[in-house]
């Protein structure tokens, strides 16, 4: 297991405490989205994920089941399964059950989702090797157990990799090039560009839930690091960044003021944001351009029925 991100005292280098001061000190005031899923900020996610307007969910969840037989035979039955993000787990089972894998390693960030998963997956997969990983897959991480004689895959789902620069997703899947080796294979979930419109009220929910995750953040600061924003002053914003190709999401500072974070103080203009996230969309072509330039090849790409969001199949190059 890795080590409690919001554990107080002795500073580590790229803890909770450190990422948001560092974060808060910048001109644009940033703060990285790893930190939403506290327990809160999980549930949160999973709410969003039902939502009518959050349509990444249900169409990488259709065109999983739509084509789950090519998806497995692409992965090849009996590989070694490595899940990045991995959540809920909710397409991981439809998958399971097809690939029959020899070993399973769920890597998340948030202890809590990854425990409650675990339960369910014991239960449903009583035949399988299963060792859970909590921890920041921005890094690299021991994965025990993971390189045998099978063919590595990796599942990375759910366009978490929209979360990266196109910088930082080309190293991250080098790193994870290097990680499957010569014969191994990569299933990428990647939100695809849209109408603007769409894209637009998928992030600005009309029951705000998405707005909470957001503020969740600053809650999550509160409790673990002894700050005192105050939510009522922060505003929930997100816009479609045409140019950069990205959901920006940013919390908006509604007046001028000043914000303790433990013997630390920020200061806020009227309108300041703090930028909490990215959500990159790309285009079939421009992700397997980038797969292109980190070690891999496209070599299938499934999309649901109205072309919202794509399923990369890559192998190594
Ligand atoms: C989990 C990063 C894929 O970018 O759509 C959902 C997170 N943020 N609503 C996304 C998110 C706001 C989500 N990812």
């Amino acid at each position: 297991m890795a080590r409690d991100d919001g554990e107080r005292g002795a500073p580590q280098l790229g803890g909770f405490r450190e990422d948001v001061l560092a974060g808060l000190s910048l001109p644009q005031k940033s703060l990285p989205p790893k930190y939403f899923y506290d327990a809160a900020g999980s549930r949160l996610f999973e709410r969003i994920c039902r939502l009518r307007e959050y349509y990444p969910t249900r169409a990488e969840l259709a065109l999983t089941k739509k084509y789950i037989r090519e998806i497995s035979r692409f992965a090849g039955r009996g590989c070694a399964l490595l899940e990045y993000g991995s959540g809920e787990s909710l397409k991981t089972r439809l998958l399971i059950r097809a690939l029959r894998p020899s070993a399973y390693r769920p890597v998340d960030i948030s202890a809590a989702a990854l425990l409650r998963a675990l339960g369910r997956l014991r239960r449903e997969f009583p035949w399988l090797d299963i060792v859970a990983v909590a921890g920041d897959f921005s890094r690299p991480l021991e994965i025990p157990d993971f390189r045998g004689r099978e063919r590595r895959v990796v599942y990375f789902p759910g366009s978490t990799i929209g979360n990266l620069t196109p910088g930082e997703a080309q190293a991250f899947l080098r790193m994870t090039r290097g990680q499957v080796g010569p014969r191994g294979a990569m299933l990428v979930g990647v939100d695809l560009k849209k109408d603007a419109n769409l894209l637009h009220a998928a992030y600005n929910d009309a029951r705000g839930v998405t707005a909470a995750f957001n503020l969740n953040l600053l809650a999550r600061i509160n409790r673990e690091l002894g700050a005192d924003f105050d939510l009522k002053r922060f505003a929930h914003y997100a816009f479609y960044n045409a140019p950069l190709g990205r959901i920006e999401m940013h919390l908006v500072s509604l007046g001028r003021q000043s914000v303790g974070v433990g013997r630390h103080r920020f200061g806020f203009e009227a309108g300041e944001s703090i930028h909490t996230e990215n959500s990159y969309k790309y285009s079939v072509g421009e992700f397997q351009a980038l797969a292109g330039r980190s070690g891999f090849r496209g070599e299938k790409v499934w999309l649901d029925r109205k072309g919202l969001f794509s399923l990369h199949g890559l192998v190594a190059a």
